[in-house]
């Protein structure tokens, strides 16, 4: 098949949140990138994932000019409520954080702000991108190849943004040799669904129940989502709707008179459940973002946030690169991240422990866990731990 030759920048690989905001950012700096998505635009679209968004994360869509919807019909909440032994706890996040807070606004309405902006400013960005490789990542000229509409490309760069998530290519271009993989897969996954129903509460509901985890979360005043424990290669067949709401009345309601309430069920998935980090995040002109170089499991609501947080580091040292010729943050850009994710990881890690069935679990560790609980909802210093994990730690001050 014939091939046809372009030169970008930055080819960013992946139309997530990472690879969009990163070709946001860089266009606003004046450098330009290529996007590689090998979803549908639809596909992207609708994809139904992460829900809260940090402090930090709304400020900066903000400051980059995509946050108009979200200020608009994001829901910003001030606390979190722990759910266990029959009874709810407000963790209060914003008076345990001077004020922060955490703004309900799904990650596919994210994506599409961002989609709408590139469109605007008219930067490349194909969908349905097949066949894309990366070529020459520990040399001075770097390429991607890909298919589209038919039509084989090469795209010659000067750095590869791998934004291309946990399934993806980039982290494969890679010797295994030059990377260290730190993991821990959990035993259990969440059960997700979408349901047309207002939200019977006005914060986000973290229950520890005997029958597992449970999670009441939404997305608008006209939309719930609820997560539920289930086993790591659960059927779905095995969940009719029936099920599905026969399980969160009874992981979610006290008997309090507070109800669930129900709907049609929209959408409905199993998530597994997985921590890990790639070192470093980057190899010669290949630098990792987002979910490409790290995963946590959802519990504490950080892998998108993580993902903007690369981003942005990422885009202010390509930016210093390009108008001082300097190669420090470049250079740096790994270690300037690994501190937060590490953080993250952590409290992911720490969330998942305190709140979900663990079927091996001694009757001690049964215990341990109900003291830590306890101790969270009645100790001011424990809750602002949580706060201040929950809502994000600010950002570091970019460098240079
Ligand atoms: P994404 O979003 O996975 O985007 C990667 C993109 O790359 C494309 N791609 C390729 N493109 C070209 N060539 C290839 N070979 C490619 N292979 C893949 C993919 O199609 C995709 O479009 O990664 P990114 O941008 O790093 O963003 C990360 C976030 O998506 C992820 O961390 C969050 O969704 C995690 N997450 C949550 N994060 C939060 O901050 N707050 C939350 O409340 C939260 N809740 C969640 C979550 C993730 C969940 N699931 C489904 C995993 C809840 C759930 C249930
Ligand atoms: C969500 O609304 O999808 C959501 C909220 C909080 C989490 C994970 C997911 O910890």
């Amino acid at each position: 098949m014939p091939q046809t030759s372009m030169r970008t920048r930055v080819a960013i690989i992946g139309a997530g949140p990472a690879g969009l905001l990163l070709g946001h950012l860089l266009h606003r700096a004046g450098i330009d990138t290529v996007i590689l998505e090998d979803c549908s635009r639809d596909h992207v679209e609708a994809r139904i994932r992460a829900g809260v968004l940090e402090q930090g994360t709304v400020d900066l869509l903000d400051e980059a000019g995509v946050g108009e919807r979200m200020r608009r019909q994001g829901l910003v909440h001030h606390g979190i409520d722990l759910l266990f032994d029959g009874r709810r706890h407000r963790i209060d996040l914003s008076g345990l954080t001077g004020g922060r807070a955490i703004t309900v606004y799904g990650q596919h309405e994210v994506v599409r702000d961002l989609i709408c902006a590139r469109l605007a400013a008219c930067a490349p960005q194909y969908f349905e991108a097949g066949d894309v490789r990366l070529h020459g990542i520990d040399g001075q000229s770097p390429s991607v190849s890909f298919t589209h509409a038919g039509q084989a490309h090469v795209l010659h760069c000067d750095f590869i943004a791998g934004c291309d998530g946990s399934h993806g290519v980039s982290r494969h271009a890679i010797p295994p040799s030059a990377l260290q993989v730190f993991e821990r897969t959990y035993p259990f996954a969440w059960l997700g669904i979408l349901a047309k129903a207002p939200p019977a509460a006005n914060e986000l509901i973290y229950a520890s129940h005997a029958r597992g985890f449970a999670l009441f979360s939404m997305r608008s005043p006209e939309i719930t989502r609820l997560y539920l424990q289930c086993h790591p290669d659960e059927d779905l067949a095995a969940w009719p709707d029936d099920r599905v709401w026969e399980e969160l009345h009874a992981r979610l309601e006290t008997g309090d008179g507070w109800h669930l309430n129900e709907g049609l069920v929209l959408q409905k998935g199993v998530t597994p459940m997985r921590s890990q980090v790639t070192e470093p995040m980057q190899y010669g002109r290949l630098f990792l973002a987002g979910d490409a170089a790290h995963i946590v499991p959802p519990t504490g609501a950080k892998g998108m946030n993580l993902a903007v947080a690369d981003v942005r580091n990422l885009a202010h040292a390509l930016a210093v690169h390009y108008r001082d010729q300097r190669d420090d943050l470049l250079a740096g850009y790994s270690a300037a991240c690994l501190g937060r994710v590490w953080r993250a990881e952590h409290f992911s890690w720490w969330m998942t422990s305190l709140l979900h069935r663990f079927d091996d679990y001694t009757p001690f560790m049964a215990r341990l866990q109900h003291a830590e609980l306890e101790y969270v909802c009645s100790s001011g210093a424990a809750a602002r731990s949580l706060a201040e994990n929950y809502v994000g730690l600010p950002f570091a001050p970019l460098a240079g």
